[in-house]
Formats: C-alpha cells, sequence, structure tokens
C-alpha cells in the first residue's frame, strides 16, 4: 500500500515551511505519530523518523568510550543445543558475569576466552547479553547524553534517554517470549538487526502464560517458540506469529500487552527502547500487585530459604508479606483516586471492554477529532501504511487452519471447568458471543486431563499458573476494585 495522501502533503509544506526543498524532512509530525501510536492496535515499523538523532551513533564501540570503564551486568546463555536450534532461556537460567562493555567487544570481537571476565565462556558456545539497563543508573554522571533520545518526536514532549532502556547484545542473545504488563513500546534499533516474534493479545490463552519466574510487569509464555513442543502445548498451533527483522534506524512500535520474543541476528547489537505509560495501566497495577503477593506468597511457603529458584533476578524488591500488602493498597487507593479526581466519575472505569478503555484512552489523549469515531482512526492509521511506516505481519505459514484471523475474543473472558461463560458479570456491555480463543481454557483442560489420576501431581507452579493466569488476576482486580469503590462510596 502506498503512503496516504496526506502524508506526500505534509512533506511538501514542512520542505516549504524549513524554505529549503532539499533538506530532509521528518514523514509524521510528532501529533501524527502519536495519533498512530494511541490508536494502532497492530506491531508496525516507523522508518525515517530517527535520522538526526545523536543516539543513531551509539555503536557499542562508541557507547565503550563514553562508559569508559564501567562495570555492566552481562546475562550469559547457550547458543544452541544439539538440535542446532536455541533454547530461549530464562533469566533464572542464565549466569552473570561483571565486565566493561571493552571487555565485552574483546571477548566477542576476538572471539577469545583467554582471559578476563569472559575467560570461562566459550565464544562458539555463548552469547552475552547486557539488557534491560535502565539509562538513569548507566550515565549517572552523564545526564547531557540523555537529549540525544528524542522521543518528543514521537509525541511525547519531554520524553528523552531518561524515561529510556539499553540493551547490548552479541549473536544468539535473545529474552523469552513476554508480554509487558504496563504501556506500549518503542524501540529504537541502533546497531546490528534483531529479530521480533510478535503474537497478539487476544492469543494469550495460546501461549500457555506463567508468573514463575516471577518479575513485575512480566508474563512469560511457557513455550519454546522457536522450536515448540506441540505434544505439550497444543494450542500453540493456533497463535498467530508476527514477524519482522528490526534493522538500524528503524522504530518498532509494539502496542500494549503483543507478546514478543526477540533474538539479536547479527555479531553485535544496540538499542534503546522506551515503554510509553497507558490509562489501562492503572488497573494493570492492582493486576500486578495481587499477582505479586500470591506468587510470593505461596513461593515462600514452598521454601522459604530460595527465592533464587523463582524470582527473576532483575527483582531486588524485598518480598515481604508486609511490603506487598503496602504495594497493593497503594495500587488499589491510586486507582481509585484517579478515577475519582481525573474524572470526576464514579467506578464505571470498571468498564472492561477493549472498545471503552480504547476510547477512554483517545479521550484522555485529545486525539478523538471531532467527528471521528474510533473505526474512522483505525483505518486512518492504517490508511498510513507505506514506505514509512510497515505494518508487522502475520507469519504466513503458520496461519491457523482453523478460524483463522476471526480471534474476536478480548482475552478477558474466563471460561469454568464446565465450559459456562463467566465473564458477562462484570462485561455487561459485551455482546459478543463465545469465541474460538474462549474456548482454548476447555481445549487446554481436555487434553491436560489425559493423565490417569495415580499420575497427577500438582505442583506449586500448577496451581500458580491458574491462580495468577491474566484473566484471573483481572477478574479478582475488577471485583477488589468494585467492593473498594463501594465502601469509599459509602
Ligand atoms: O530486545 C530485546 O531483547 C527485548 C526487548 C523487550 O522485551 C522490550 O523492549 O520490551
Amino acid at each position: 500500500m502506498a503512503a496516504g495522501s496526506e502524508v506526500s502533503s505534509h512533506l511538501t509544506l514542512e520542505a516549504t515551511a524549513a524554505g529549503n526543498q532539499g533538506q530532509r524532512v521528518k514523514p509524521f509530525t510528532p501529533e501524527k505519530a502519536k495519533e498512530i501510536i494511541m490508536s494502532l492496535q497492530q506491531p508496525a515499523i516507523f522508518c525515517n523518523m530517527v535520522f538526526d538523532w545523536p543516539a543513531r551513533h551509539w555503536t557499542a564501540k562508541h557507547l565503550s568510550e563514553v562508559l569508559h570503564g564501567k562495570q555492566i551486568r552481562f546475562r550469559m546463555g547457550m547458543k544452541n543445543t544439539d538440535t542446532g536450534k536455541p533454547v530461549p532461556q530464562f533469566e533464572t537460567a542464565c549466569s552473570y558475569v561483571e565486565a566493561t562493555l571493552e571487555e565485552f567487544l574483546t571477548w566477542n570481537c576476538d572471539q577469545s576466552s583467554d582471559s578476563g571476565p569472559f575467560k570461562d565462556y566459550d565464544h562458539s558456545k555463548f552469547w552475552a547479553y547486557a539488557d534491560y539497563k535502565y539509562f538513569v543508573s548507566l550515565f549517572e554522571d552523564k545526564t547531557d547524553i540523555f537529549q540525544d533520545v528524542i522521543w518528543s518526536d514521537f509525541g511525547f514532549p519531554g520524553r528523552n534517554g531518561q524515561e529510556s532502556t539499553l540493551w547490548i547484545g552479541s549473536l544468539g542473545a535473545h529474552t523469552p517470549c513476554h508480554l509487558d504488563s504496563y504501556g506500549c513500546n518503542l524501540v529504537f534499533q541502533v546497531q546490528g538487526r534483531k529479530r521480533w516474534h510478535l503474537f497478539p493479545p487476544e492469543d494469550t490463552p495460546f501461549l500457555y502464560p506463567t508468573r514463575i519466574p516471577y518479575e513485575e510487569s512480566s508474563v512469560f509464555s511457557k513455550i519454546n517458540i522457536v522450536n515448540p513442543d506441540l505434544k505439550r502445548f497444543p494450542q500453540f498451533q493456533k497463535a498467530r506469529r508476527h514477524t519482522v527483522t528490526l534493522s538500524p534506524g528503524q522504530v518498532l512500535f509494539v502496542p500494549r500487552h503483543w507478546w514478543h520474543y526477540v533474538e539479536s541476528i547479527d555479531p553485535v547489537t544496540v538499542s534503546i527502547n522506551s515503554w510509553i505509560e497507558l490509562e489501562e495501566d492503572h488497573l494493570a497495577r492492582v493486576e500486578e500487585a495481587i499477582t505479586r503477593m500470591l506468587v510470593c506468597a505461596l513461593k515462600t511457603a514452598e521454601d522459604p530459604h530460595n527465592t533464587r529458584a523463582w524470582l527473576n533476578p532483575t527483582e531486588v524488591e524485598e518480598t515481604s508479606h508486609e511490603v506487598n500488602c503496602h504495594y497493593l493498597n497503594g495500587a488499589v487507593a491510586a486507582f481509585l483516586d484517579h478515577y475519582k479526581t481525573s474524572k470526576g466519575v464514579e467506578i464505571q472505569a470498571l468498564r472492561t471492554s477493549k472498545e471503552n478503555l480504547q476510547k477512554e484512552r483517545m479521550e484522555m489523549e485529545g486525539t478523538h477529532g471531532q467527528n471521528g469515531t474510533m473505526a474512522a482512526i483505525k483505518q486512518e492509521a492504517a490508511s498510513l501504511f507505506g514506505p514509512d511506516l510497515v505494518p508487522v505481519t502475520l507469519r504466513s505459514k503458520e496461519t491457523p487452519s482453523e478460524g483463522g484471523g476471526i480471534f474476536e475474543s478480548d482475552g478477558k473472558d474466563f471460561v469454568f471447568k464446565d465450559g459456562k461463560h463467566f465473564a458477562k458479570l462484570f462485561c455487561a456491555d459485551r455482546q459478543q458471543t463465545m469465541s474460538t480463543s474462549d474456548n482454548a481454557g476447555v481445549d487446554q483442560m481436555a487434553s491436560n486431563s489425559a493423565p490417569a489420576p495415580s499420575q497427577t501431581f500438582v505442583s506449586t507452579d500448577d496451581l500458580l499458573d491458574c491462580l495468577v493466569n491474566p484473566q484471573v488476576t483481572r477478574m479478582v482486580a475488577l471485583l477488589l476494585l468494585q467492593g473498594k469503590s463501594c465502601d469509599s462510596n459509602r
């Protein structure tokens, strides 16, 4: 599809205003980019938007000079197995090395592990990943550098490196398949290429979500999505995989709750991302606090002294019940305050349909337009697809054979064992009929119920996978908030 006419006219206008027809101009104004981000429900790549950012020169070599001598923690993982295919590794299964970027580059370029912090890691067998590094911790004494990243070009004034995270990896470095509970995501690829595998939020039941290992705001998938075990995870066949290779200079937009598995496919990769807060995060924070409380309580009861086995190394906060209660109370209070004060409405904020949340977000952001409906806005965003906004598409060979493209559930329904639909209790405004993905829970139960009772063992993790399933915590959060909003109205 060619870029919309609106894009071309904007180009001309800007060039004229700049008084220099030869000057390179961005295809989208900040306002337009934000409108796209707030309305598009499909991942897409923005091109030609960051050609003037100083951060485009942030190669690992350049950063090693900037961060001269700074010790950074690298996550070390095995490159592949006997099958020759990588096995995604949870952070709990990796080892860690403290090293400078210079030492990393020496190990990676010379492919030598003779000395230095990487000496125990044969380069042909291991990858290294300085992942998830907040700029504020990395560049504590060099805060000027924050200005090198200019998210205001995407319509977020004042947003720069201060709200960004840096990722530097070697070939094969990857992040296991997960979804982020908060916000949507903008990812700027600086050096090397990364392969992204994405799945829509509606496919959550097919991704077998788990909260072990536990990390606030990350829901992991139990599946090795590069080499799935379909006997164990048969529903995964229905998941709609979208794939894209992100190259230097491109910015990937990952909409809220899209699952992603990300792998470095070049010898050195550098990327920078920023998670953009959304209206829906208020509810997500309550869900996360519930999850934290239940996971910590049950896992500590199981083994009081071994948090290492289930707590992601990225989690440094204390996990006592008292602290967790405090989190939960804080999240509930913040939710109730937000909807009372900023919206002047009662707790009708508990409307849960995706459309309502989306509409609310658009209204909050002032992007709704005078006569625009949601459908029109979505269509308009899609009409901008072209060389400067490239949609990430479904990988065709995995198109589900049955019902492909007609999954309509918003993933919030919960199905009881007898298959009865339960969600209407909360989603009074929902008129949709039970869809294919709604049935996943039932099908899954049927396929999992094969072993004879004598062979069945229910572990703490099995129980937690159900108790803190995203659909369940959503329901618990809504119940809790409904109760508390009634209390506070008395
Ligand atoms: O680049 C990666 O390895 C993962 C990035 C990621 O998970 C994110 O930006 O949310």
